[in-house]
């Protein structure tokens, strides 16, 4: 199913009259603050985050997995379940790849159906943290930190296929998350470990073509639960730095201990130049992958604020790939990311609204209430007819999780894809 323009009008009859009131007074004050309403609204219109392939069915978790009638039981449908994403928020304007769960068999009939869908083509993420049918080595003690040479080179051959393939579809980014780790103190060797992993990192990067760039994603724990050898930014950071211009850390925002400062490493790192990429989820314990901005809505947005600074003070790093990256285990997987794009929206229209420069003013006279003020005032301040806004004007639903639910987008995938459709890959 797709849905079109004409559907939504109709949809988005229903709630205008209180939007525009609502929009009437928000733009109201904003404008008496000094805000400029129209070029805030510009920003959230531009800004489009990746869907990632995996989240389109439910993921599931090791003990068990209650699926979700009418998954994407192809590369084809996944496209589709995007698209469907991208006409009613507005936001979702690409989709990151995973190989080989999603390899193409038809480039250009592929290409063809993003393209009627205004979707991009992300990241492509490479996994070498199960194995593979047929495959000559195992991944099991590592990929490209394995002790085995044969190990690390059939690891760093497939993330060179998967630069090979995203090049056919237009991606400019390979994203490199590792599982290799260990379960035992006394298992590895860190020091080897280490300089395997850089080793084969730069074999890969080496074949990055001229306009392609490399992310690398750390995560203190899991699958191994006594080490990771790339487990926080600082290592991430150093085998970028290893590795060259074109390397940068991926932060994503489950893959932290407890009450870590995320914030503060997203600002080093953009000063640095390092911040590649950038994978929104939320969490309560571990690497939990919640709706984004379920469980720590302020914590989410103070990290939109130091974005939003890097972003306008920081030429020497690169703009982000943003990319949800999520699993879902109850709720409907379109409906969750629906919701996780509005509260991405949220926090960076929240962050749009802080007055930098009495910002640092207040810094520099040390006013700790007044920098709290700043910060918070912004906070306190219901954005979501600015988000509405920009969603209406470029086309898409007032409410989308309202018009997915009347125009009855899951029964209809469900008629079409039939109740026992399974999501490929999973
Ligand atoms: C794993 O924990 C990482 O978050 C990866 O970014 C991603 O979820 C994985 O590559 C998907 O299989
Ligand atoms: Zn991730
Ligand atoms: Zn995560
Ligand atoms: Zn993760």
């Amino acid at each position: 199913m797709r849905i079109d323009k004409n559907q939504l009008g109709d949809t988005n009859k229903k709630g205008i009259t209180e939007h525009n009131e609502r929009f009437d007074f928000l733009g109201y004050t904003l404008t008496k603050k000094g805000k400029d309403v129209n070029a805030i609204i510009k920003k959230l219109q531009d800004f489009q985050v990746a869907i990632p392939s995996w989240a389109l069915g439910a993921g599931g978790t090791r003990f068990g997995r209650f699926g979700f009638q009418g998954e994407p039981s192809s590369l084809e449908l996944k496209i589709d379940d995007v698209g469907l994403i991208h006409s009613l928020t507005q936001t979702a304007g690409a989709i990151s790849l995973h190989i080989p769960w999603d390899v193409p068999t038809d480039y250009n009939a592929i290409k063809d159906l993003a393209n009627s869908h205004n979707i991009l083509f992300d990241a492509v993420n490479s996994n070498t943290f199960q194995d593979q049918k047929n495959a000559k080595e195992s991944y099991k003690f590592g990929s490209l930190s394995n002790t085995s040479k044969a190990s690390r080179e059939q690891a760093i051959a497939h993330n060179i296929e998967v630069i090979k393939i995203g090049d056919k579809l237009g991606s400019k980014s390979l994203t490199v998350w590792l599982a290799d780790g260990s379960n035992f103190p006394g298992q590895t060797n860190f020091q080897s470990a280490f300089q395997n992993t850089e080793d084969s990192l730069k074999d890969i990067y080496k074949t990055l073509p001229e306009d392609w760039k490399m992310f690398i994603e750390y995560k203190p724990y899991e699958p191994n639960f006594y080490s990771t050898v790339i487990q926080d930014w600082g290592t991430s950071f150093m085998l970028a730095n290893a590795c060259g211009d074109k390397a940068y850390t991926l932060v994503d925002l489950g893959h932290h201990l407890p009450n870590t400062n995320i914030e503060q490493i997203v600002s080093t790192l953009m000063l640095k130049g390092k911040l590649g990429g950038f994978h929104f989820n939320d969490s309560k314990y571990g690497d939990d992958d919640l709706t984004v901005g379920s469980v720590k809505p302020y914590a989410l947005f103070l990290i939109f604020n130091a974005l939003v600074y890097g972003m306008e003070n920081n030429p020497q790093n690169p703009y982000p790939a943003w990319m949800i990256d999520a699993s879902h285990n109850i709720k409907d997987p379109l409906e969750d990311l629906i919701q996780s794009l509005e509260a991405i929206q949220e926090a960076h229209a929240k962050a749009l609204l802080v007055d930098q420069e009495l910002l640092t003013e207040a810094q520099l006279n040390h006013d700790v209430v007044k920098c709290q003020e700043i910060l918070q005032d912004a906070y306190r301040t219901d954005v979501r007819p600015l988000l509405e806004k920009a969603r209406l004007n470029r086309g898409g639903a007032l409410s989308p999780i309202d018009a997915y639910r009347s125009l009855k987008v899951r029964e209809s995938l469900i008629k079409e894809r039939g109740a026992n459709s399974v999501a490929s890959g999973l």
